[in-house]
C-alpha cells in the first residue's frame, strides 16, 4: 500500500514535471525586450530554467559582488539561496574570461545546461548579466516573493557592445540638493541601462555642493539659501536681511569617496563639474573677494539672468583659490575628465573692473571674451599638467579654445562640429534631444517644467553624429549625454519621473547601432520595461501615453486628429462626458466637432484604458473664422499657426509655443472683427496666458466697443486690474458682460502691462477672442 503511494506520487511529480516541460515558452524575437537593443543575437528553439540548485561558477574571477545582485534577487522572490561554486558540470551561470573582447563588450549564451557570459572583465560582465536579467520574466524585480512564475529564459547568443564610449547622464545637484544614495540608486539605473558616465554638475549661483577642506565657507555659507520652495523659480524674493539660510546640503569629502567608489565597482566613472567664471554665486557669498568689486551678496534661492556676479579674471587670488579646489576635486574624482562649465557668463564687470583690465592690457588680449579664454587656457593648462583631461560647455569655443579640451555641445551640434573640425572631442548634448528638465509631455498636465518638449519620440531619434562629419571628425565624437538641470525639480520621485523612460530611450541611442534603430520595435520594448520600472519603484512617467491633438477649422467646423508617439494606437473617445471604457467610441479619424462640446479621449490597451485621459473643451462663438483687423500687429516671433488663430475656437495651451497663442511685446492688442452680419451680442472673453517667468503678464485692463457700421462705435465696458505676483503659469479669461445688443463690429482691447516690475518689457498674449 505504502509503495504504491509513493509510486503514484513519483508518477503524479514526473507528469507535473512533464506538463511543465510542455508548458515551456517558445519564444519569438518579439518576446525579447532588452533595452539598450544588442548589436548581435540569434534566437535558437529551446530555454534553461533557473531553479533553486542553480549555481555561479565564477571561474576564478573572484568577483562575487558582480552576481550578488541577480543571488538576491532570486532570494527575495523565489526564496532560493544560490550558491557560488568552484566548478558546475550543469544547471549553472558562467562567467568566463575572454580576452579577445572590447573593454564594454559581452557574450551571452544561454542553452538548456545554463547560461555563460564572457567578458574581459568589469564592465562587460555586468553588462552581460544586465542582460540576462532582462531576458528573465520582469517579476524578478520584485521586491516580494512571487508565485507562479516559472524563471525560464530563452536559448540564445548575444554579442555585443557599445557604438558610443560616452554613454553620460548629468545631475544637476546644485539648484537642487540630492542625497548620496540617491546618487548611488541613479548609478544602479545606469548599469542596468548599460551607461557608464554620471556627470554631477556640483557647483552653481544656488548652491555649492562639495565639501572642499581648505575653503570650508563654500559648503557652510554656499550650500545653503533661503527657502522659497513655494514660488516659481523665476520670481523667487531676494533674501531678507537677517533671514537664515535654511535649505539646501552637500556631500563631505567622505560621501564623495563613497560615491566614487560605489559607481567604479559598476563600472561607471563620475565625472565632476566644478563651474567657472560664472554660475558661481554659491561661492562668492562665502568669498566676496573673489569677485571683481567683493559685493556682499548671499546664495540666491532661484533664478539669476543675466549671470554678472562672477569671479574676477585679473585678481591672482582667484586662480589660486581654483587650483587649490581642483587639487581637492581631483583627489576625490579618478576621472579622467574634469569638467568646469565655462557657459553663460555676463562679462559686464570684467569691462570696468581694474583688476581685469590690466590682465587683458598685459595679456595683449582684445576683449572681454578673449578674457574669458584666457581664463579657461590658464585652467587647462593646471589641469592638464596634472594629466587630466579638461571639459567644458561649448562657450569656451569663444575667443578660443584651449588647446587639449574636449567640448560638451549644449546649444545645438554647431560647437561639436567646430571643435570636432578643430580635432577636438566632443561629447554631444542639445537641448532640443538631450535636456530632461523640459516638457515630456502636454504643458497643461505635466508638472512644472522648463517651458520646452522634448518627449519620449524625440530622444529616440537624436543622432550624435552630425550630417556632413567626415570620418575624422566622426572620431572625435566620443558620445552623448542626457542633462537633468533641476530648477523645477525639488524632490528625487520627480527626478525619476523626468528620467524615465527617457534615459532608456537615450541608452539605446549611445550604446545600439544606428542601423537598428526602430522606433516601433523600441516602443514595444519600452512597454513592456514599464513592467519592470513599475515593479523597480522608479516613479516612470506615463506621458508618452498622452494623446495629443491637431485642429484645424473650416467652414466653422473643427476637425480634431487625434494622435500618440506609440503606433497603431487604439483610441476611444466620446463627446460630452461619456465614460471612456464604456460608451467610448472607438476612433477611426478625425472627429468633426459642430458645436460646442468637451471631447474627452484615452489611449487603450488590451481594452484597459492607460495613461491620463485627453479632454478638450470647444466653445463655439459667433466670431469664429471671421477675419480680426489688428491695429498693432502681433510680434514676428509670435504670430500663431495662421490669420484666424484669435477666432478658431481652439484653445492655446500652457505651452505658449503650441501655435494658438499670439504676442505682443509692450504693445497693447486690438482688434476688430466683423461678424459679416448684424447679430445680438451680449458678451466677449478674452483668453489669455501669465508666465511671469518668462516674462509674460495678463493685460492691465481691458475695453469692448461694438458697431453697426464699422465707423462709430460705442463702448459698452472696460476693466482696469491690478499686477499680481504670481509664480507659477495660469491660464485666464477676461470677460465682459453687457446688455444684449445688435452688433455687426466688434472692437476689444486687451491692455499690455508694458514694463514687468523685475524690470524688461512685458508680453501679453492672447490665444481666443469669443463673442456671444
Ligand atoms: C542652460 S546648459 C544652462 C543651465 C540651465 C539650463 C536649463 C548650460 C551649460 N547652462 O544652467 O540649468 O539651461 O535648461
Amino acid at each position: 500500500m505504502r509503495k504504491s503511494i509513493q509510486f503514484l506520487s513519483l508518477l503524479s511529480l514526473l507528469l507535473i514535471l512533464g506538463c511543465q516541460d510542455h508548458q515551456r515558452h517558445t519564444y519569438t524575437e518579439n518576446d525579447i525586450n532588452i533595452i539598450p537593443k544588442p548589436s548581435e543575437l540569434e534566437l535558437r528553439p529551446g530555454s534553461f530554467t533557473f531553479n533553486n540548485a542553480t549555481r555561479f561558477e565564477l571561474g576564478g574571477l573572484g568577483k562575487e559582488e558582480w552576481v550578488r545582485p541577480l543571488v538576491h534577487k532570486f532570494r527575495t522572490v523565489a526564496g532560493w539561496d544560490l550558491k557560488i561554486v568552484e566548478s558546475a558540470p550543469t544547471n549553472y551561470v558562467k562567467l568566463v574570461e575572454d580576452r579577445q573582447l572590447g573593454e564594454e563588450a559581452y557574450r551571452l549564451q544561454v542553452e538548456r545546461e545554463g547560461v555563460i557570459i564572457s567578458a574581459k572583465g568589469l564592465p562587460g560582465f555586468l553588462y552581460g548579466l544586465e542582460s540576462l536579467r532582462q531576458l528573465l520574466p520582469k517579476e524578478i524585480e520584485s521586491n516580494e516573493r512571487v508565485v507562479d512564475v516559472s524563471w525560464e529564459i530563452p536559448n540564445v547568443t548575444i554579442n555585443d557592445a557599445p557604438r558610443f564610449k560616452w554613454r553620460g547622464l548629468m545631475l544637476d545637484v546644485s539648484r537642487h540638493f540630492f542625497g548620496k544614495e540617491y546618487v548611488k540608486k541613479t548609478i544602479d539605473r545606469l548599469v542596468m541601462l548599460k551607461m557608464n558616465t554620471l556627470h554631477l554638475h556640483l557647483v552653481d549661483d544656488q548652491g555649492w555642493r562639495i565639501e572642499i577642506k581648505k575653503y570650508p565657507k563654500l559648503t557652510q555659507i554656499g550650500a545653503f539659501r533661503v527657502n522659497r520652495e513655494d514660488q516659481h523659480w523665476n520670481v523667487r524674493d531676494t533674501p531678507r536681511s537677517g533671514e537664515d539660510a535654511t535649505y539646501g546640503g552637500f556631500y563631505t569629502q567622505e560621501d564623495i569617496r563613497e560615491i566614487v567608489a560605489y559607481a567604479t565597482a559598476r563600472g561607471i566613472t563620475v565625472v565632476p563639474e566644478i563651474e567657472m567664471p560664472a554660475h558661481v554665486m554659491s561661492a562668492l557669498a562665502a568669498y566676496p573677494e573673489l569677485s571683481c568689486f567683493e559685493n556682499p551678496i548671499r546664495v540666491p534661492p532661484g533664478g539669476v539672468w543675466p549671470i554678472t556676479e562672477i569671479y574676477c579674471a585679473g585678481k591672482e587670488g582667484t586662480f589660486e583659490f581654483l587650483e587649490d579646489v581642483l587639487l581637492e576635486v581631483m583627489d576625490l574624482f579618478p576621472s579622467q575628465y574634469i569638467h568646469v562649465g565655462g557657459d553663460e557668463a555676463t562679462k559686464n564687470n570684467w569691462k570696468i573692473c581694474p583688476h581685469c583690465q590690466k590682465r587683458i592690457k598685459d595679456e595683449g588680449l582684445k576683449n572681454v571674451e578673449e578674457l574669458q579664454s584666457y581664463f579657461m587656457k590658464r585652467i587647462e593648462r593646471f589641469v592638464s599638467g596634472k594629466g587630466r583631461t579638461l571639459i567644458g560647455w561649448d562657450e569656451i569655443l569663444e575667443g578660443g579654445l584651449p588647446s587639449g579640451a574636449t567640448v560638451m555641445s549644449w546649444r545645438g551640434m554647431e560647437g561639436g562640429l567646430e571643435a570636432s573640425k578643430a580635432g577636438h572631442d566632443v561629447i554631444m548634448t542639445p537641448t532640443e534631444y538631450c535636456y530632461f528638465d523640459y516638457y515630456q509631455g502636454d504643458q497643461d498636465r505635466e508638472p512644472l517644467a522648463f517651458p520646452a518638449y522634448v518627449p519620449l519620440r524625440k530622444v529616440y531619434d537624436f543622432e550624435p553624429l552630425a550630417k556632413g562629419m567626415d570620418p575624422s571628425q566622426e572620431n572625435h565624437i566620443l558620445g552623448g549625454q542626457a542633462n537633468l538641470w533641476s530648477e523645477y525639480i525639488p524632490t528625487e520621485s520627480h527626478s525619476e519621473y523626468m528620467l524615465f523612460p527617457r534615459v532608456s530611450a537615450m541608452a539605446e541611442v549611445l550604446w545600439s547601432l544606428r542601423e537598428d534603430r526602430d522606433w516601433n520595435d523600441f516602443s514595444r520594448r519600452i512597454q513592456s520595461a514599464f513592467g519592470r520600472y513599475r515593479l523597480l519603484g522608479i516613479n516612470y512617467s506615463k506621458s508618452a501615453y498622452q494623446l495629443t491633438a491637431e485642429a484645424n477649422s473650416k467652414d466653422g467646423k473643427l476637425n480634431i486628429s487625434l494622435k500618440n508617439e506609440f503606433p497603431d494606437p487604439t483610441i476611444r473617445y466620446s463627446m460630452n462626458g461619456d465614460d471612456l471604457s464604456k460608451e467610448g467610441m472607438p476612433y477611426t479619424g478625425p472627429i468633426t466637432v459642430t458645436g460646442t462640446s468637451t471631447l474627452s479621449a484615452a489611449l487603450f490597451k488590451e481594452g484597459r484604458q492607460v495613461g491620463e485621459p485627453f479632454k478638450k473643451h470647444f466653445e463655439y462663438h459667433k466670431a469664429l473664422d471671421k477675419t480680426p483687423e489688428y491695429t498693432d500687429l502681433y510680434h514676428e516671433n509670435y504670430p500663431g499657426e495662421d490669420k484666424q488663430v484669435l477666432v478658431n475656437v481652439l484653445r492655446g495651451s500652457k505651452d505658449f509655443h503650441d501655435g494658438q497663442w499670439q504676442g505682443w511685446l509692450v504693445k497693447d492688442m486690438e482688434v476688430i472683427i466683423d461678424l459679416k452680419a448684424e447679430e445680438e451680442v451680449q458678451k466677449v472673453v478674452v483668453g489669455s496666458i501669465e508666465n511671469q517667468g518668462a516674462g509674460i503678464y495678463f493685460p492691465k485692463g481691458m475695453e469692448v466697443w461694438t458697431s453697426l457700421d464699422g465707423k462709430d462705435f460705442d463702448s459698452v465696458g472696460q476693466i482696469e486690474r491690478e499686477y499680481q505676483a504670481n509664480g507659477i503659469p495660469e491660464l485666464r479669461n477676461f470677460e465682459m458682460g453687457f446688455e444684449k445688443r445688435p452688433a455687426r463690429y466688434i472692437k476689444v482691447k486687451m491692455k499690455n502691462l508694458e514694463h514687468a516690475p523685475s524690470g524688461g518689457d512685458a508680453w501679453l498674449f492672447i490665444d481666443e477672442v469669443l463673442v456671444q
